[in-house]
Parts: structure tokens; sequence; C-alpha cells
């Protein structure tokens, strides 16, 4: 009754912003995204007899309650599953620069719902595991694929068709992904409480769901077509339609630092002397920058000049999760 599972990280070029169900995770709209190479989790789910509640070891260490319990409700989902009533000991450990802000909650439940579905012994595919990992946090379930992955928000009122499959394969189209460190200061506004607040009180959210099922079909037809540039352009545009709606919000709010600004315009600057770069800002003041891989040295070495950026990590696009025991 144990298994380990890996799932790597992924940043949406078109955002997941906005759920028209909290309890079942589904969006306002379908997203699309990159799995990342180089960040992922890692977590041994074991299931015992002699447990009498959820044990949750993250890097090494227990976790408190509420981090425990955020376990213990999703593992209550495969629990009900399988019918079986046992608790277990979960070891995650995350590859993720958590201490940098980047967000491991999408890799962290997507190798929890595969270790744990495999430990329990479910037999499951990779689109209900998608649907699982869903009920942990909305952007694990595009976690699930390697390479460039859309979420299809679905129309059904239970969540059954709203699932992430995959476009591309992981080595289809080679790409460079740079996360642009900023700040590690935990955000004042954490992106579950920020996209429920635009959704209940922003005026510019009614056009956000209808820009992005827009953006999505110019994405997919870039990427079919191995477009670079149109690629980035919707991916940018994107971005910025997502952060005005926080402008709008009752109380308003912005995930920006002046450095978030800084590497905006630096970005720009690269373009107009010929790089294929465009940034993308999910919930946080760092910026991520999708080049082609021929760029990334020069995209890398101009950000080094800027005074306010603490550390650049490089990527490529990686695989899907992974059963390793
Ligand atoms: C995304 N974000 O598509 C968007 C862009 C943040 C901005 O998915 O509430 O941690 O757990 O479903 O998945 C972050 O939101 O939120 C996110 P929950 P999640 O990547």
């Amino acid at each position: 009754m144990k298994a380990t599972a890996m799932a790597h990280t992924n940043i949406a070029l078109i955002k997941y912003w906005g759920k028209r169900d909290e309890t079942l995770f589904l969006p306002m709209n379908s997203s699309l995204s990159i799995t990342l190479d180089k960040f992922y989790t890692t977590t041994t789910v074991e299931f015992c007899t002699h447990l009498y509640e959820d044990v949750f070891i993250l890097n090494g260490s227990l976790t408190n309650e509420a981090e425990t319990q955020k376990v213990t409700r999703f593992l209550n989902i495969v629990r009900k599953m399988s019918g079986k009533e046992l608790f277990a000991i979960v070891k995650s450990n995350n590859k993720v620069p958590t201490a940098a802000g980047f967000a491991s909650s999408a890799s962290g439940y997507a190798a929890l719902a595969a270790a744990s579905t495999k430990a329990i012994g479910l037999d499951i595919d990779n689109r209900t595991l998608s649907k699982i990992a869903r009920l942990g946090s909305g952007s694990a379930c595009r976690s699930i694929y390697g390479g460039f992955v859309e979420w299809q928000k679905g129309e059904e009122e239970d969540g059954s068709d709203s699932f992430a499959k995959p476009i591309i394969a992981h080595d289809s189209w080679d790409i460079s992904i740079l996360s642009v460190l900023i700040t590690a200061n935990q955000k004042k506004v954490l992106s579950r409480e920020g996209m429920k607040r635009v959704v209940e009180t922003s005026p510019f959210y009614s056009s956000w769901p209808i820009e992005a099922e827009k953006d999505l079909i110019i994405a997919k037809k870039a990427i079919q077509e191995r477009d670079f540039d149109e690629l980035g352009r919707v991916t940018e545009a994107n971005a910025l339609k997502m952060h005005a709606t926080t402008l709008g919000a009752n109380p308003p709010f912005l995930y920006w630092q002046s450095a978030t600004i800084d590497v905006i315009q630096k970005v720009q600057e690269l373009r107009s002397i010929g790089l294929h770069a465009y940034f993308t800002i999910d919930a946080g003041p760092n910026v991520k920058i999708i080049c082609l891989p021929q760029d990334e040295q020069a995209v890398k070495e101009s950000l080094h000049s800027l005074p306010a950026i603490r550390d650049v990590y490089s990527s490529r696009i990686g695989p899907g999760v992974q059963l390793l025991a």
C-alpha cells in the first residue's frame, strides 16, 4: 500500500483566473500551460493499518496541523473512491524554489494524486487523475501531463468534463523558460483569495473569460504552427488582461512591484533588438520569460544587469507525472 510519484510544476501561458465552483475547483475559463523540467515534487504515500490520523512530512519536517489538514482533505477523496478507510504517511519533497515564491501546489497535488491513488489500489487513467488532482488545486490538473497542456473548463456542474489534456508532447518543441526572482516574500493576496475577489467585485472581470477563450484559440493555433512570436504575443497580452482585473477589485490590489515593470521593459527592449522573448506574470511579483533556446543566454545576461533581480532559473519543457515505485 505504498507508492511514489513525481510531478513537475507548470506555468500558464493562458491563465486560470476565477472559479465558477470553489468546492470542485471548476474554472470560469479554460487555460493553457507548459510543464517545466527543472521544478518538481516527489511524493511517497503509504497507507497503514496502525495509523489513527494522516502524517505529512514536507522536505523532511513534520508539518503543522493546517498543512496536514489540507492533505487529509485531499486523501479523503481518494479514500472515498477506493472504499478503504486507512490513514497514510505522506512524505513530500519539493525541488521547487518555494522560498523564492514559486508555487508548488500544482506539482504537489499532481504528485499526491498519482501516489495516493496508486498506493490505495485504484487503477485509473490520466484523465481521471487530472480531475482528482484538480480537487487539490486547480492548476495541478495540468501537471499530470508534460509539454503544452490545455485545461478545458468543462460545462458540467459535477466537474466530470473539467480536466487537462496534452496539446503536443514535451519533446516536440524546444522552448526556454526563465523564472525571474524579484522577491521571496509571501504575497499579500494569495491567488485563491485574489481570484475570488476579482470574480465578486471587479467590473473588469466580466470580459476576462471571453478574452481568455479568444486568447486560447490563438495560442493553440500558434503552438500547432510552432509560431513562437505569435504564442509570445498572446501570452503577454493574456497576462496583462489577468492583472488588469485586480485593479478594478474592491479593495483593489496589484501583484507587481517596481522591479516587475523593470523586467517587462527589459523584455520589450530585448525584442526591439531582435531577441525572441516574452513575459508572463502569475499571482505575484516574479516574472517568467519564454524565449527561444538560442536567445536564452543573452536574455539571462541582460536581466542580471537589473539591480532588483535576485536570481534567474532556467528550465525547458518537462514531462508529465511519473510513478517511481
Ligand atoms: C494559473 N494561477 O493558471 C493561474 C495564473 C495563478 C495565476 O493557477 O485555488 O494555486 O488552488 O485552484 O491553482 C494559481 O492558482 O489555485 C494559478 P487554486 P491555484 O497558473
